[in-house]
């Protein structure tokens, strides 16, 4: 046998091995960047600011794509399939190295710095925040040489154990790479526990219940049909719908609160959480609308908001002449702009909300202030987590969505949707009941109307109006024979626009059409 050969084979690593040590490297490196997140901040941890930039960087079909197949399920989707790519990612790095260290440092490396690069390119995160993605970066090259220098140097042993010496060498690698392992586990869990040392739910819960000085009028009993399968009037906090670019929900404690407003403004004011709680709050009854919401889609939820009128806030900073958007930024970095014509309007009734059913608003949805603007699609107008207020015009400075290629002004488009019967349900013969929903906030819907399979459009019996910010529930009967039947709806608002046909899709400023529903009767 040829020598050289011998010496070959023997240096080389098993390869369930080598793939064992691209594992434990990369959990070893993803350990180190949570652990030191802990410290510096939450979204620094370079497996959520990879995911955080790759959601920024998803082209916009694609987000939408995902959040119309995974609706709030799309961060777990996203967080699982990276998981998956990085763990592919190790077990090849562990097989390109079975002989030298060199490829897996490489990709070791490539990893490391693309940590590096989405923490900086984070919007909000300070400098201090690359300790994080340098430490993953330092505990991979690390962890990966030394697991690989242990397995080379004992490689014969390791694959073919044969004396009781030899096993002790094979046992030490084990107990050394499961140590390491142990310990990735430990430290990951210790950046998870400080992570979560704001104690925002403390912060929260000593806000307790908020009391308007004008709470919004009772919901009449007629407003909804929700025997007949629409939705409940006013939508639980936990059942509202939650739309955002958020990997981790911001913990913005209520005392670390403030919020700016500046720019072209008479006078720039701050207010502090005691500052907005402690002015006379009220609390209005608004549905909100997302704009990525297909036509029959479900984003769109309605609940009893409490805070400040925006208008009042912006009249004190007095807001100069000329500027016509208000810049809003969460504490995260998103960004959106809002036309300050809507927010002056009194009638449509915006919000510096913090407040929402009773409650202070949930941390998913924007705990401790958030701004909802009846009206106005979510993107151009509802800032969670808000901490500044720039006063500025269109075109100066461009927001988070429209610089992905959304509308820059977006009034929320005037939808109907069928909730009973629902699509491919079957229903007895006889009596059969269509209801739903139809929305056109700040305009009032005025008719809605339902045609069964292409026949006449009738118009449906429309329950109580609460007010014009808000859905409104409507219902028909039809007498249907056996067989496949197909309702379709249309709405009419109050400044006589009828939906048309036509289906839009949601990018760039919201979805168009009527929504049907196929069922069966028997
Ligand atoms: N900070 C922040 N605020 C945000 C968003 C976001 O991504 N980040 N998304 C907006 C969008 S697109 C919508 S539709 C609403 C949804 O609010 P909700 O999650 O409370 O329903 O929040 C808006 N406010
Ligand atoms: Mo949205």
């Amino acid at each position: 046998m040829d020598v050289k050969e011998s010496t070959q084979t023997t240096q080389r690593i098993r390869w369930p091995i080598a793939a064992l040590i691209g594992i434990i490297a990369v959990a070893a490196a993803l350990a180190a960047g949570h652990f030191v997140a802990g410290l510096v901040g939450p979204n620094a941890s370079p497996f959520l600011a990879v995911g955080n930039s790759a959601i920024d960087m998803t082209p916009a079909w694609l987000k939408d794509f995902a959040i119309r197949t995974f609706g709030t399920y799309d961060k777990i989707v996203l967080l699982g399939g990276m998981a998956l790519t990085i763990l592919l990612a190790a077990i090849v790095a562990g097989l390109l190295s079975r002989r030298s260290p060199l490829p897996g440092m490489v990709l070791a490396g490539i990893l490391g710095v693309l940590g590096i690069l989405a923490v900086l390119d984070r919007p909000d995160l300070g400098q201090i925040a690359v300790l994080a993605p340098v430490a993953s970066l330092a505990a991979g090259l690390v962890v990966f040489r030394w697991l690989h220098d242990l397995a080379v140097r004992n490689a014969q042993i390791i694959d073919e154990p044969t004396s009781d010496g030899e096993g002790a060498t094979r046992r030490k690698f084990m107990v050394t790479s499961g140590g390491v392992a142990v310990g990735a586990v430990v430290l990951g869990g210790a950046g998870q526990f400080l992570s979560g040392r704001v104690d925002v739910e403390g912060s929260r819960a000593a806000v307790g219940a908020l009391k308007p000085a004008m709470p919004a009028a009772a919901i009449p009993a007629g407003a909804d049909f929700a025997a007949l399968g629409t939705p409940k009037f006013i939508t639980t906090n936990r059942d509202f719908y939650r739309i955002d670019t958020a990997l981790t929900v911001p913990r913005l404690r209520a005392e670390d609160w403030n919020l700016k407003i500046h720019g072209m403004v008479d006078s720039e004011l701050t207010f502090d959480f005691g500052d907005i709680r402690d002015r006379p709050l009220v609390e209005r009854t608004i549905t909100m609308t997302c704009v990525s919401n297909e036509v029959g889609g479900p984003y769109v939820s309605t609940a009893n908001f409490v805070g400040v009128p925006m208008r009042e806030l912006l009249m004190e900073a007095g807001v100069k002449p000329g500027a016509d958007q208000l810049f809003s930024t969460s504490v995260d970095g998103w960004t959106t702009g809002t036309p300050v014509e809507d927010l002056m309007d009194e009638k449509r009734g915006a919000l510096l909300a913090i407040g929402m059913n009773g409650e202070p608003l949930p941390l998913e949805h924007g705990f401790p202030a958030r701004m909802v603007v009846p009206g106005l699609y979510g993107y151009v107008s509802a800032t969670k987590w808000v901490v500044d207020m720039e006063l500025t015009k269109f075109g100066e400075k461009t927001f988070y969505w429209e610089e992905r290629g959304w509308a820059k002004r977006a009034p929320i488009k005037t939808q109907s949707r069928i909730d009973a019967p629902r699509g491919f349900a079957t229903v007895p013969a006889g009596k059969v009941t269509v209801a739903g929903i139809a929305w056109a906030q700040h305009t009032g819907i005025d008719k809605v109307e339902v045609r069964m399979d292409g026949g006449e459009w009738k118009p449906a019996e429309l329950a109580t109006e609460v007010n014009n910010q808000t859905w409104r529930m409507w219902r028909l009967d039809f007498d249907l024979t056996a067989g496949s039947h197909r309702a379709e709806v249309r709405a009419t608002d109050r400044n006589g626009r009828t939906q048309g046909e036509e289906r839009v899709p949601p990018i760039p400023d919201g979805a168009t059409g009527w929504h049907s529903s196929l069922f069966t009767v028997n």
